[in-house]
């Protein structure tokens, strides 16, 4: 049996908030064409300062019209820090536009990057140098690894809301069931599992962008998933055949799916029309 950790080595990036809302249509119809223009205008100008900084920055917001009963209009933000999404909260609620919307769910998150691959090599090498695990020698050897590797993929750890027309996104726990649980399983299984994984999963590489994201201690599940794509139809088979995979068949629990449509804000008024 391996002596090192059995939590395998993260990094961490961006902070995460996804919001989900109904909007209220009614109350919309309702609303005198000269106060729905200003309230679109004062929407239109906020999403855009969350979106992006500047004109050719990467965009760190996205807004996208949800199907189904679960929303009506879902609002995707990466951040430096958790302050800095729950600024957003703040300022999305000091907006007229706000009056018609009506949270129904949120996710809080931050990006992750699993290091099954590299930690066992990282905790042994740290070890033949006669540091006992946890040890501030040894803590010193991992972190500095550790750092080596978030510089080397910084443009995943923090990377713009990517460009594609499609979000399917959900939360998700690996099972801890009287059963099988995923947190009792030696980490020499748990690596070759989720290699197997990663390499289903980059045969879609071209088709789908993936962002992992850890909620242990934020929000109800143990990860979000968001899947970007300009095919819908490639979240379902790329789901579907994951689920077929040892580490989903067995050890995956999935919460519910939100999917939707990319909106660019300059057709939010469109879409306030009735036209997507
Ligand atoms: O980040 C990486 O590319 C390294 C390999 C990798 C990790 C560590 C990887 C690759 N994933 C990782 C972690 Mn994944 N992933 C999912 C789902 O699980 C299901 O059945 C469905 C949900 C999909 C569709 C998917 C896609 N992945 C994780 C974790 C954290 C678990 C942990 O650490 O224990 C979860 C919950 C999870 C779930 N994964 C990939 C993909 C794709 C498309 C890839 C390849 C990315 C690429 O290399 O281009």
């Amino acid at each position: 049996m391996p002596d090192h950790p059995p939590v395998p080595l993260t990094l961490e990036g961006s902070w995460l908030l996804h919001q989900f809302f109904r909007f209220d249509w009614k109350a919309w119809r309702c609303c005198a064409q000269g106060e729905r223009s200003e309230t679109v205008d004062e929407a239109v100008a906020t999403l855009q300062k969350m979106e992006r900084p500047g004109a050719d920055a990467p965009a760190r917001s996205a807004l996208y019209s949800q199907l189904g009963y679960k929303g009506d209009l879902m609002l995707v933000h990466f951040r430096d820090s958790l302050d800095e999404l729950n600024q957003i909260e703040l300022d999305l609620a000091q907006t007229r536009f706000f009056d018609f919307l009506d949270q129904r769910h949120s996710y809080v998150s931050v990006i992750e990057l699993g290091l099954y691959e590299s930690s066992r090599k990282t905790y042994e090498a740290a070890s033949e140098r006669g540091f006992a695990a946890h040890s501030p020698e040894w803590n010193a050897e991992v972190d500095a690894t550790l750092a080596r590797q978030a510089e080397a993929m910084k443009t995943r750890l923090f990377p713009a809301v990517p460009d594609a027309k499609y979000l399917s996104f959900y939360p998700m726990d690996r099972k801890r069931g009287e059963g099988v649980n995923w947190y009792t399983v030696p980490f020499a299984e748990r690596q070759r599992m989720m290699h197997e994984h990663g390499l289903i999963g980059r045969r879609y590489g071209d088709r789908v962008r993936q962002i992992i994201s850890g909620s242990i201690g934020y929000d109800d599940w143990e990860w979000g998933v968001d899947l970007f794509a300009d095919d819908p139809l490639v979240f379902k088979k790329l789901i579907y055949e994951m689920r077929f995979d040892e580490v989903s068949a067995v050890y995956a629990l999935f919460g519910q799916f939100f999917v939707g449509v990319r909106l660019e804000l300059e057709k939010l008024e469109n879409w306030l029309a009735g036209k997507l």
